[in-house]
């Protein structure tokens, strides 16, 4: 499995709109992009750091997986993406070697990249998401 670098960091927030002033107003950096991912019931704001980008994600349904992981365990980091050359193959390797899969195979995320994520109970408490930008 060849994975490149740390394509983004997830943090769960109640509120873009709060949690965006220290992002901007403090940290300096500067949001470019707001996108709905629906399937996922989240709202999502980005900010990019060296190739790293910082993924804000505000749910928009308290049954979906952020709304459920604020309930539980408030906000903070809710999961880390690294990119990957070929998602299907690593997908592959990894249920080969016995990691759970919460996709078989990849889906689309936001900004259009293919996406799969692994269970963090075989991931050492960690959601992990793998993700390749096939528009590259
Ligand atoms: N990080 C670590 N552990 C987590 C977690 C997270 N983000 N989310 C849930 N868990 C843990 C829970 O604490 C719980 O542990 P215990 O059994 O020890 O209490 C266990 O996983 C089950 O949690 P749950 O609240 O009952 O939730 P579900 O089993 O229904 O779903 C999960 C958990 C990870 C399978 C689901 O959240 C999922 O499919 N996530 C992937 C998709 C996703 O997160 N999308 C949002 C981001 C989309 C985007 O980036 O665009």
């Amino acid at each position: 499995m060849n994975l490149t670098h740390i394509e983004h960091i997830g943090i769960a927030v109640k509120s873009i709109d709060e949690a965006r002033k220290y992002y901007e107003d403090v940290l300096g950096l500067t949001c470019y992009a707001v996108e709905e991912v629906a399937d996922q019931k989240v709202k999502t704001a980005f900010f990019k750091i060296g190739q790293t980008k910082i993924e804000l994600l505000e749910s928009t349904d308290p049954e979906g997986p952020v709304g459920k992981f604020i309930e539980k365990k408030g906000e903070g980091i809710h999961h880390i993406a690294f990119a990957v050359d070929g998602i299907e193959n690593a997908l592959q390797e990894l249920n080969e070697k016995e990691v759970k899969l919460i996709d078989q195979t990849p889906r689309k995320g936001a900004e259009g990249l293919d996406i799969g994520f692994l269970h963090p109970k075989s991931t050492f408490g960690v959601l992990t998401e793998l993700c390749e930008d096939k528009n590259k």
